[in-house]
């Protein structure tokens, strides 16, 4: 009775557990620990992708669920100590029929929305503004085209420390070891941007899985993708190309903020108009904008979390 009642109790935490991801299901952006499912991600391509996934994933659990159903009551009911005899038909016109025409009408039943999630994925028309990025061994480069506003992006100098000094990095102090830039690229959110992707030396390919996508980046080849990043916050990514020695020392941070927000920053960014004498042009606007921002934006890394 007692071996029973552990029994129980060790089936109800097996099962609590086996729940747990289905809870974690909800969250959205970066991946965690543990992860089972897709993340939804924060665009309507991530998106399209997790609703295609899951429709798949349903339809494999229904057609997973039939067939061992049938194979376990087949095996069960038909064993040989019941005197079970084989029979010994070789074929079976309705039988092939059916089991030809149900994965054929599955099969169309993904594909269609499939095809129209994919196709809305490349439709890139109707972008309210374009964002160049350039892949460099090991840096990005990104361009606010029509804005004047271009910079690079690359390794924040705390990860690029700890992983020249060879010591081991401690999660707590740096969450964002090799993931943390120097400079992230800003965006608005609720807005269609439209990126232009390309290389300058090899190829590198510019992912940040929140966005549902990932995009080869092509010395002398301009690829296309788009993002309209619905929820505000700091999206994670890196190079999804090997692409020489410090192909791993080159991530990407997007940061999504509010249309106003954004305004402001680009306006931050842009070049002050050149005035003509400047007898003291003190530092009000750096030569390089660069050089402004790595100075912020590695402050805090030392110590808190950046949302
Ligand atoms: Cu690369």
């Amino acid at each position: 009775m007692m071996q029973a009642k552990g029994w129980w109790k060790r089936w109800t935490a097996a099962g609590a557990l086996m729940a747990a991801p289905a809870l974690a299901w909800a969250q959205s952006a970066d991946p965690h620990r543990w992860q089972l499912n897709m993340g939804r991600g924060v665009t309507p391509s991530s998106q399209n992708a997790y609703d295609a996934h899951m429709i798949v994933l349903w339809i494999c659990v229904a057609i997973g669920i039939v067939v061992f159903a049938a194979m376990g009551y087949a095996m069960f009911k038909f064993r040989k100590s019941k005197g079970a005899v084989a029979a010994q038909f070789t074929h079976n016109t309705t039988a092939e029929i059916v089991w030809t025409t149900i994965p054929v009408v599955l099969l169309i039943a993904m594909a269609w929305p499939a095809t129209a999630k994919l196709i809305a994925m490349y439709d890139t028309r109707e972008a309210e503004m374009t964002v160049k990025v350039t892949g460099y061994q090991w840096m990005w480069k990104y361009e606010y085209l029509g804005e004047g506003v271009e910079f690079t992006s690359r390794l924040d100098q705390e990860s690029d420390r700890i992983r020249q000094s060879g010591e081991r990095p401690d999660p707590e102090k740096h969450p964002y070891y090799l993931l943390d830039v120097d400079k992230r690229l800003v965006l608005p959110v609720d807005t269609k941007v439209r990126f232009v992707i390309t290389a300058d030396d090899v190829i590198h390919a510019w992912w940040v899985p929140a966005l549902g996508w990932k995009q080869d980046a092509v010395p002398g080849i301009i690829n296309e993708a788009w993002a309209s990043i619905h929820t505000p916050g700091v999206y994670r990514g890196q190079c999804a190309e090997l692409c020489g020695k410090d192909h791993g020392f080159m991530p990407i941070v997007v940061e999504a903020v509010s249309k106003e927000e954004f305004a402001r920053w680009l306006a931050s960014q842009k070049p002050a108009p050149a005035a003509e004498p400047a007898p003291a042009a003190e530092e009000t606007v750096p030569a390089d904008p660069a050089a402004e921002d790595a100075g912020e934006d590695q402050a805090p890394v030392a110590g808190t979390v950046p949302a």
